[in-house]
């Protein structure tokens, strides 16, 4: 039963017979609730959706669309699949990096911006210099300080901001996640491609280069890495498909050129007849590939792996690069711009089922043009509803110059 004490019920005065039992919770857990006010009048610092089937639609919802002091009243707006609500013509997103010094990352945040620009809203990058999860706090309590509307993060732990992702969430900041998931609430994860997918073809693409045969190492980024950890765990599996291929060591340079460098020789000096390596990161791939490129007697270590086609084209066709993958992360960063404006604004919603398509003013991305927002896989760890933008990319010596990121 919905009980006075819980939500301050005459907050639902005027809009009571409208709203079923759960939008009745959904609203005691996301409404930071002002005493004494009507939920319908102007003054309520948020944005109640609702499709009552009195109104002949069929459930009700509830969004707060921010806390930037909005004054709108009830707006009423379909739900669901292309809906076309109503975008403010302005609105900040915190767009918070793994760190804001990693050439991936800025590409991916300068995509988001460049999708909030088509609307005519800001972005404020923020994040620390290193991969760790307290390094991006500041940036959370900044973006709750400001009123974001939405927070596009790429974490360097998936659970340790959830406290902080959480109490953005309450106050009605739309979270999303994208290159690396938060395990948060409420939580759309902007995927660059298939996890699995990921994973399992870095495996197969340097099993096909050392004839499945040989000892393999990984390079990672951050141990606490989401996506790098994600992929490792599918590369585990796949590997089982080459009983001759022994990983024998995963390193972590956390995403810092140095450190990836000091880890690669320890990493070559305790293997000597290291056979491959997969380094499931731009930072960690690019460093490799200029090192094993400029010391002659590491030309039988075969590299793969997810670099930008930029920092690899020099190394891609010499003695250990022949084939690498990624996406395109600046397209990455604008779906998740897009996303961040569609959510906040109430234009669409995170449900599994729902088909998001690209804003009208969108450019167009060279993936798709429409998203499914899809429920975690059975047996995940990462509990976020996703989108995934397309299928990964192979970059060889016949197309790596052709790409400006
Ligand atoms: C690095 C980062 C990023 C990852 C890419 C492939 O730049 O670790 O999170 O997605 O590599």
């Amino acid at each position: 039963m919905f009980r006075k004490s819980q939500i301050g019920v005459e907050m639902f005065t005027k809009c009571d017979t409208f709203l079923t039992t759960r939008d009745r919770r959904e609203a005691s857990r996301e409404l930071t609730v002002r005493r004494g006010k009507a939920v319908c009048s102007d003054s309520v610092r948020g944005i109640m959706k609702f499709h009552s089937t009195k109104f002949g639609a069929t459930r009700a919802a509830l969004v707060v669309a921010s806390a930037l002091g909005m004054t709108a009243g009830l707006v009423m707006a379909p739900v669901g699949a292309g809906a076309s609500g109503t975008i403010p013509s302005k609105g900040t997103v915190y767009i918070i990096p793994k760190d804001t010094t990693n050439p991936y990352e800025v590409i991916a945040d300068n995509g988001v911006i460049s999708a909030l620009k088509a609307y005519g809203w800001t972005g404020v990058v923020d994040s620390g210099t290193v991969d760790t999860a307290a390094a991006q706090e500041p940036a959370i309590q900044a973006a709750i300080s400001a009123h974001a509307k939405a927070i596009v993060i790429a974490a360097n732990d998936p659970s340790a901001l959830c406290p902080l992702l959480n109490k953005a969430r309450a106050q009605g900041i739309m979270i999303v996640g994208f290159d690396s998931d938060n395990y948060c609430k409420d939580n759309l994860f902007i995927n660059q491609a298939d996890t699995k997918t990921i994973g399992t073809s870095e495996v197969d693409l340097l099993a096909s280069e050392i004839k499945s045969t040989g000892q393999i190492a990984i390079l990672s980024a951050a141990a606490t890495a989401t996506n790098q950890n994600a992929w490792i765990g599918y590369m585990k599996t796949e590997l089982k498909k080459y009983p001759k291929m022994k990983l024998v060591s995963t390193v972590y340079g956390n995403d810092d050129p140095t450190t990836s460098l000091t880890v690669l020789q320890g990493l070559l000096a305790k293997y000597p007849n290291l056979k491959g390596i997969i380094s499931p990161t731009t930072v960690g791939i690019s460093t490799a590939a200029q090192y094993l490129y400029t010391h002659s007697k590491y030309k039988n270590v075969v590299l793969t792996g997810l670099g930008l086609p930029s920092q690899m084209k020099a190394y891609t066709g010499g003695p250990n690069v022949k084939a690498f993958e990624l996406w395109n992360p600046a397209d990455l960063g604008y779906l998740a711009g897009e996303l961040a404006i569609e959510l906040s604004a109430g234009v669409t919603h995170n449900k599994v089922g729902v088909v998001v398509k690209a804003l009208p003013k969108a450019k167009k991305l060279s993936e798709n043009s429409s998203w499914t927002i899809q429920a975690a896989p059975k047996g995940s760890t990462d509990p976020s509803n996703f989108v995934i933008l397309g299928a990964p990319y192979v970059f060889t010596k016949a197309n790596v110059g052709k790409f400006n990121f």
